[in-house]
């Protein structure tokens, strides 16, 4: 049997949960089909998700078609649940990627298209809510053309769009524009199809074309574009057809070494570790011990598939598949499973959140639990990056947005009984390098403390190149352990730079390494004022480097979105003013009849009072969608961000270092 791991994907509201419904019925799972509205989806399971009608949470469905098994990724589509498609994307074959016939593309449609044509993932695109008033399936279209990619051929026409009765009806062979259209578009890709078309020009037979539309699709070079209705089913037919027609299935050697990866954690009713695993090669079975990640290997206590809709227990699981498994206690989302996979790249593909907020428990006998709690959610969302501050005990979060913040509160609530209030969002900036700096400090020379010797030099790096380390010295000048703790002390210190804020991108060469050998007294025991140890170099490494960065300089970045509002047309005279107040910038404003489209840039600590504000700047009727876009340099006085981890520039502490080693014999 083939498989494919297939991710539905849109901006928020487009219909993903809805189609995904669809597609289960239409293939015969579910014999009911459930609604958002009414809180009855098979993928919308949460209590939160129900309520509020959005996904929160990614959610895995399979069926089977023909002879392949769909293993379906429902995803949420708010920008504050981006996380939640960044862990899938590792793990799929193959995407749909959903449009509103009445919304059109959006910010976050162009956000995840990039991502899905960056990563090389085949992708289909479906034009959903043909039915809906307002719909203009053509208009969508062209925009996709224009601002996703031109790489797309329209697989299905739409009559009488915009009314409940809208239905598609497939191109076919005898579509001649349809066949010239996609003539065209494979033949700027496909040279041996253009050679054939150039020798005979009425020649080509449908067939190859189609081969050369699966062949291009499942490059990611070329995109079907399908429309229809979730609600009434029409279009869904021929998306099916497409799905196992045109997207690439797997056949992993199910007798290879296992090599998968962990792309979620859950946990089960007794609070037991579920991780959801991608298996790429190999066959896990219940009681085998696998290695997961560092931690080494674990037993795997039970398995269970998602097969035909529902969740059941299997004694293994082969490649290719999706499966939860029990037993692996200390597996963290990311995790390789086996053998490391090639596509395990561990890189971020989306913008890190951009806001923080400290947790306050509404009763301070709380804080351990609420702590407790938070780690949890913790280990199922990385990127909310709890940390809490070594003086004043405060836990703070990384967040997406607004929405993400009500989802913890509420997740804390439900599930574990701790009620917590949280201190206004604050924005998180970025602090880029401008320049080269360097900085060394000896061992045994005033006012080094520590028994090492560490140099390092830092320079700029493009934004999203990522920290780099690389040696500057001779690798066997000193034991691999002391620059293990150099390069991992490294990263953690550029958690804050001199102003506070994370130093993302730069490259750090270690310029100067010295250490004093293992040094023992008469009576044999080890003499620690005479020897180096990791400790050493992990204190010394902030020093250096924060002097190094110091003097390289650095520059406070804030994080900036692009925005897209539709307004009514009257309003437009007091909705300008009240923008520039947000310190929003329009770039372009179009009239479109009554209405107005305002597009702009506007930093990420105004988004959310944006939004506070909009129903009365726009008598309700405004339409706002925001999407990050990058981080640029703060006017004015940079902010600073107080630290909460141990403090490289904190005097005091130094000078203990000092004095601990001056007492300790040196
Ligand atoms: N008329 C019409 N309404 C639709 C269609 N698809 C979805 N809807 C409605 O649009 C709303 C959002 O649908 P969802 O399926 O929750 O959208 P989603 O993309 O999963 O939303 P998030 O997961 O929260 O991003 C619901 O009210 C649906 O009933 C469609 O094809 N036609
Ligand atoms: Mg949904």
């Amino acid at each position: 049997m083939k498989t494919l791991n297939l991710g539905i994907l849109a901006h928020v509201d487009a219909g993903k949960t809805s189609l995904t419904e669809r597609l289960l019925h239409d293939v015969g799972v579910l014999d009911e089909i459930g609604s958002v509205d009414a809180g009855s989806t098979r993928t919308d399971s949460l209590a939160l998700e129900r309520q509020r009608g959005i996904t929160i949470r990614s959610a895995v469905v399979s069926f089977v078609v023909d002879d392949v098994t769909v293993n379906l990724i429902d995803t949420p589509g708010h920008p504050d649940f981006i996380a939640e498609v960044e862990r899938v994307l590792g793990v799929l074959d193959g995407a749909v990627l959903v449009i509103s016939a009445v919304e059109g593309v959006q910010p976050q449609t162009r956000v995840l298209m990039r991502t899905l044509r960056r990563l090389r993932i085949p992708t289909l695109i479906f034009v959903n809510k043909v039915d809906r008033a307002g719909a203009d399936p053509d208009r969508v279209l062209r925009a996709v053309a224009e601002r996703l990619t031109p790489s797309v051929v329209a697989m299905a026409s739409v009559a009488a769009p915009g009314t409940r009765d809208a239905h598609c009806t497939p191109y076919g062979p005898a579509d001649d524009r349809f066949t010239d259209r996609l003539l065209d578009l494979l033949a700027g890709q496909d040279d041996a199809l253009l050679a054939d078309w150039v020798a005979d020009t009425s020649a080509l037979p449908y067939p190859r074309l189609g081969r050369a539309l699966a062949v291009w699709t499942g490059r990611a070079l070329v995109h079907p574009v399908f429309a229809g209705s979730a609600i009434t089913g029409a279009g869904v037919d021929a998306l099916i057809a497409g799905i196992t027609e045109l997207l690439p299935t797997v056949r992993g050697d199910a007798d290879a070494p296992v090599s998968g990866t962990v792309f979620a954690i859950e946990r089960g009713p007794a609070g037991e570790k579920i991780a959801l695993v991608r298996l790429f090669a190999g066959t896990i079975r219940v009681r085998d011990r696998i290695r997961v990640g560092a931690a080494g290997a674990a037993l795997v206590t039970a398995v269970r598939v998602v097969a035909d809709g529902a969740d059941v227990a299997a004694a293994s699981v082969g490649a290719g598949h999706i499966a939860r498994l029990w037993g692996l206690t200390e597996a963290r989302i990311g995790d390789p499973v086996g053998a490391p996979h090639e596509r395990a790249d561990g890189d971020r593909h989306f913008a890190p959140p951009t806001l923080e907020t400290v947790v306050v428990p509404a009763r301070p006998a709380d804080r351990v639990a609420a702590h407790a709690a938070l780690s949890q959610l913790a280990e199922q969302d990385p990127l909310i990056n709890l940390r809490q501050d070594d003086r004043q005990h405060e836990m703070t979060l990384s967040l997406y947005g607004e929405v993400q913040k009500e989802v913890i509160q509420a997740t804390l609530a439900d599930d574990f009984g701790v009620a917590v209030t949280f201190r206004e969002s604050s924005t998180v900036h970025v602090e880029r390098v401008c320049g080269v700096g360097a900085a060394v400090e000896v061992i045994a020379v005033a006012p080094n403390p520590f028994l090492a010797t560490v140099g390092l030099r830092v320079a700029p790096a493009p934004a999203g190149a990522g920290v780099s380390f690389r040696l500057g010295v001779e690798l066997g000048s000193m034991p691999p352990a002391f620059f293990a703790a150099v390069e991992e002390t490294v990263h953690r210190t550029l958690r804050q730079g001199p102003h506070g804020w994370q130093v993302p991108d730069c490259e750090v060469t270690m310029t100067h390494a010295g250490y004093w050998a293992r040094q023992s007294h008469s009576h044999g025991t080890f003499d620690k004022s005479m020897s180096s140890t990791a400790g050493d170099f992990r204190n010394l490494t902030p020093l250096v480097l924060m002097a190094a960065l110091t003097r390289a300089g650095t520059r406070v970045h804030e994080p900036v979105h692009r925005f897209r509002l539709e307004a009514p047309g009257d309003i437009l005279g007091t909705l300008l003013p009240a923008l520039a107040r947000l310190d929003a910038v329009p770039t372009n404003t179009t009239g479109q009849g009554t209405s107005y489209l305002v597009e702009g840039e506007i930093p990420a600590g105004r988004v959310h009072a944006l939004e506070r504000r909009l129903p009365a700047l726009t008598r309700g009727e405004g339409v706002l969608e925001t999407a990050f876009d990058r981080y640029r340099p703060v006017r004015g006085p940079a902010p600073t961000r107080p630290r909460w981890d141990h403090n490289p520039l904190d005097r005091k502490e130094y000078l203990l270092a000092v004095a601990r080693r001056v007492v300790g014999g040196r």
